[in-house]
């Protein structure tokens, strides 16, 4: 019996579950080469993030070696069809988590992800309320690829911008549907439509990759604005997204809405709230997203060697 420690918590509602052990091999390299050896043994993130261990919701979060000086941590995020660049929810619940584990201290930490190096600070506890959880992301630069695109859903037409902000990101307003848990099958179905439709059209982003997360948005009472968010593998973001919430930061700062320093609150649809804001620097626009996550569960994953669906059930 093969036994792998893990840690789950929750972000604005969307989990992570955070390995620290256990993992394959992945060598000395850095962050987005030991992701490249990962995906050579892709049946690891099916055991440990998939039904039955798992499911669709979950992110994973592994926990590896920089290879970056500068930086004091390594992850890399998968989901139940693959791998993400990087994840917002997924770097406060792995900072929270660390925190909970004793690991860290309140103060500011650099992490080496596949697609760069986010900074994260963890936030002191008010006075006997706990371990630190509040944490904020100085993300990689965010940016807006394409804009208003034009996209036909039966006899309707909507628009949308590409931005990327991590992860690639259609970002569409005049879907028409009213963002709210009670339209969660229809948003979906829509949502994913609109995936669908302009992949099939040929828009991508930068080297042909798919955008493969849709946000829909709509007025908030509580909030500047709400969301609904599609992830790849057709679960919806419990929380609001941080790399989402990045790219359409990027979008607002490039039509001139959201001035630099300005604080943007963004929910989502279960009603968690993020705080963004950006910094502009020599012509990049860089997003900070904070939240809080919540630790829900450890303990240790037991793989048996004669279960039959021990690998995960594959989407
Ligand atoms: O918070 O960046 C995020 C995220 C991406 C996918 C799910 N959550």
């Amino acid at each position: 019996m093969k036994r792998i420690p893990f840690l789950d918590s929750h972000t604005g509602g969307e989990p992570t579950r955070l390995i620290s052990e256990g993992f394959p091999p992945l060598g000395p390299g850095t962050v987005a080469e030991q992701l490249a050896t990962l995906e050579q043994h892709d049946n690891f993130r099916t055991k440990v993030l998939c039904e039955p261990r798992g499911n669709d919701v979950m992110v994973g979060a592994l926990l590896v070696p920089p290879a970056d000086p500068t930086c004091q941590l390594g992850v890399i995020f998968f989901n139940n069809v693959g791998y993400l660049g990087m994840c917002g929810h997924g770097t406060i619940g792995l900072i929270a988590s660390l925190s909970y584990q004793k690991k860290i201290q309140p103060g500011t930490y650099r992490i080496e992800t596949p697609v760069g190096v986010v900074e994260a600070t963890l936030h002191p506890a008010e006075a006997d309320s706990g371990y630190p959880n509040r944490v904020s992301v100085r993300n990689i630069p965010a940016y807006r690829l394409l804009e208003h695109i034009a996209v036909q859903i039966d006899e309707r037409t909507i628009h949308g911008d590409v931005a990327w902000g991590g992860n690639w990101f259609f970002l569409c307003h005049d879907h028409g549907l009213e963002i709210s848990l009670k339209n969660l099958e229809q948003l979906t179905e829509f949502a994913w439509r609109v995936r669908e439709t302009y992949t099939k059209m040929g828009i991508t982003a930068i080297d042909g990759h798919e955008i493969d997360h849709v946000e829909l948005f709509g007025p908030s009472s509580d909030a500047d604005s709400q969301s609904f968010v599609l992830c790849p593998g057709k679960a919806y973001d419990r929380s609001p997204c941080g790399t989402g919430t990045s790219a359409k930061l990027a979008c607002l700062t490039a039509d001139g809405k959201l001035a630099a320093g300005q604080v943007w609150r963004q929910q989502s649809i279960v009603g968690s709230i993020f705080e963004g804001s950006v910094q502009v620097q020599d012509g990049n626009i860089i997003p900070t997203i904070t939240g809080e996550a919540w630790v829900m569960g450890e303990g240790q994953l037991l793989i048996d060697e004669r279960d039959p669906f021990g690998e995960g059930i594959r989407m």
